[in-house]
């Protein structure tokens, strides 16, 4: 028996969601989506059948057809989507950020510690591409040693006039945070944001590039330069420095084109491109797990803490200095920090 799956939000991730299970993901079939624009929804399911498109996100929740839900809508709906669907007792992949504010993951760690069952996944896709799994796995085979640095690079082509700076933490570096967390197994202690000058590309008055620097418990220094209007494409970096040597994500494999008397090569066009592969392990892993009734991928406590974080840097950005993070203590049965690899 196929999991059946609704998808809530059927914008740019939803709709990529929606392709992922219907083409690439076993064992699971989109039967339920909803979306204030029917003709979005309708346009996602396109060319699949029995499919119940919905414009209220409480009836995918509470659709029979609906074994488990994944969750792609606006930020600020997020809270209240994933506390339904505890209430229903049914798992549910959230897309990123948890929710805008610590205090809402706090509300959802409380209802999942009280229903007993661990039944939320929070989308940190990058837990499951290759070449962090690789990284991660350099680092725990000691092949670099202690780790003292890691140095990121976040850049997206455009981001849309006037996005205010904490979006460039609270949606972008967010995934640095986590997959700092995730890579270290340790907490972040500190966020400091510098803004320097601003690129002329910019449409509106949003503060790009910023440097991100998160300090983990144990020392650990993470830079990430974060430019979201970098024209030419989508390129992410990461280089972990060791004690006795460093790991990188490699370029991904692309064509290698000779011609003109110069070698080139591709670079991504956004997120579904770059991590294609890492969101069609991370929708199968999730679906692996529902079907032998297990929380996969980063946990409730995971999508907290990112979010106090990302909090913590958007105060650094506002007062130009560093801001220490406060976490609540973590409730038993959340591991550090758990995920793929
Ligand atoms: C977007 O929401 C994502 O999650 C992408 O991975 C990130 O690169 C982009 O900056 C965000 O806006």
């Amino acid at each position: 028996m196929d999991v059946r799956v609704g998808v809530i939000g059927t914008g740019i991730m939803g709709a990529d969601h929606v392709r992922t299970l219907a083409t690439s993901v076993s064992g699971a079939r989109v039967t339920a989506v909803a979306d204030i624009d029917q003709e979005r929804a309708r346009a996602a399911v396109a060319g699949l059948s029995g499919v119940q498109v919905h414009s209220d996100p409480m009836s995918v929740v509470q659709d029979g057809e609906v074994d488990a839900v994944l969750v792609a809508s606006a930020d600020s709906t997020h809270e209240k989507l994933v506390l339904s669907c505890l209430d229903a007792q049914k798992p549910v992949l959230c897309e990123k950020p948890l929710t805008p504010t610590p205090e809402g993951a706090l509300r959802i760690i409380a209802a999942e510690t009280s229903l007993g069952r661990r039944l939320v996944s929070v989308g940190f896709m990058r837990r499951y591409d290759p070449g962090y799994a690789d990284v991660k796995a350099g680092l725990r085979q000691g092949v670099v040693g202690a780790p003292l640095m890691l140095h990121c690079v976040h850049r997206n082509a455009a981001s849309r006039p006037n996005t205010p700076g904490a979006n460039l933490i609270t949606g972008t570096a967010v995934h640095e945070i986590d997959i700092a967390r995730w890579l270290f197994d340790e907490e972040i202690v500190a966020v400091t944001i510098h803004r320097g000058r601003r690129s002329s590309k910019v449409v509106g008055d949003t503060p790009d590039p910023l440097l991100v620097i998160l300090e983990t418990e144990s020392g650990v220094l993470v830079d990430v330069e974060v430019f979201v209007n970098a024209q030419y494409g989508y390129d992410v970096r990461c280089e972990l420095v060791g004690e006795s040597g460093s790991v990188s994500l490699d370029e991904p494999a692309r064509t290698l084109l000779r011609g003109a008397r110069s070698r080139t090569t591709g670079v991504s066009l956004d997120w579904r491109d770059r991590f294609a592969e890492a969101y069609q392990r991370e929708l199968q892993d999730w679906v692996d797990g529902v079907v032998v009734g297990e929380q996969r991928g980063a946990n409730a406590w995971d999508g907290y803490a990112a979010t106090v974080v990302a909090a913590a840097g958007v105060q650094a950005l506002k007062r130009g200095e560093p801001v220490r993070v406060h976490l609540e203590p973590r409730p038993d049965g959340y591991a550090p920090s758990s995920g793929a690899a």
